[in-house]
């Protein structure tokens, strides 16, 4: 990122957190990444906020349809941009996040434990997105809490921030119930097929 992208982003942060907007119309979670290479397995927290209801959005401008929930997206590195860190972190709460989901990998993927500081009050959502940013990403000392999932699994980090944030809509609770129900049908239908037909030993 060039200083004066940085710049700009961290100018844009601080100018709608300055606006003191209605929330009901910014984004009610911040999603954020080290790099864009961590969006194959970062998009899962997208996919699942999508199937129960959430939407993105881009620009405090155009803000959602009344009782909808929103979410943004930002690259943001903890050692590469740490003071554009500091700035989400920051300005997290007054531009009317409710909660954020930080996914990062490698050894030191500090930037969900450090958002997990910074932006304090809001809840973070870690998520490593590899198996060796696991220990870094759960690893907050006592009085410093992170929420996290296992390595990978931004699909729950997306389905558990609908969960704290949605739960209380009724839209995006009738959609939990729905997923949770298809979910539990699909792994009915497997098991019965599965006894049924009995276990392929021909298959590794
Ligand atoms: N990372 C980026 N800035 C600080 C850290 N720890 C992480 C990213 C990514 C990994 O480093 O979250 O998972 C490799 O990043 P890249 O950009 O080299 O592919």
């Amino acid at each position: 990122m060039s200083e004066t992208a940085k710049q700009t982003l961290r100018e844009r942060l601080e100018a709608e957190a300055d606006a003191d907007i209605d929330p009901v119309v910014t984004p009610d979670v911040g999603i954020v990444m080290g790099s864009s290479s961590d969006l194959p397995v970062m998009r899962a927290a997208h996919r699942a906020l999508e199937e129960v209801g959430f939407f993105e959005q881009s620009t405090i401008d155009d803000p959602p349809a009344e009782d909808r929930h929103t979410y943004e997206t930002f690259i943001i590195s903890a050692h590469r941009t740490p003071e554009l860190m500091m700035t989400y972190g920051k300005t997290a709460a007054r531009r009317g996040l409710s909660l954020i989901i930080a996914g990062a990998g490698g050894k030191s993927a500090d930037l969900p434990t450090m958002l997990a500081s910074v932006a304090f009050p809001l809840p973070v959502i870690g998520v490593p997105v590899d198996e060796a940013a696991v220990q870094s990403v759960i690893g907050n000392p006592t009085g410093a809490p992170i929420v996290a999932v296992d390595a990978g699994k931004a699909y729950n980090a997306g389905l558990a921030a609908a969960q704290i944030i949605g739960g209380a809509d009724p839209e995006i609770h009738q959609r939990l119930s729905e997923f949770h129900a298809a979910q539990a049908a699909t792994v009915a239908a497997e098991s019965m097929q599965l006894h049924e037909e009995g276990v392929d030993l021909s298959e590794p």
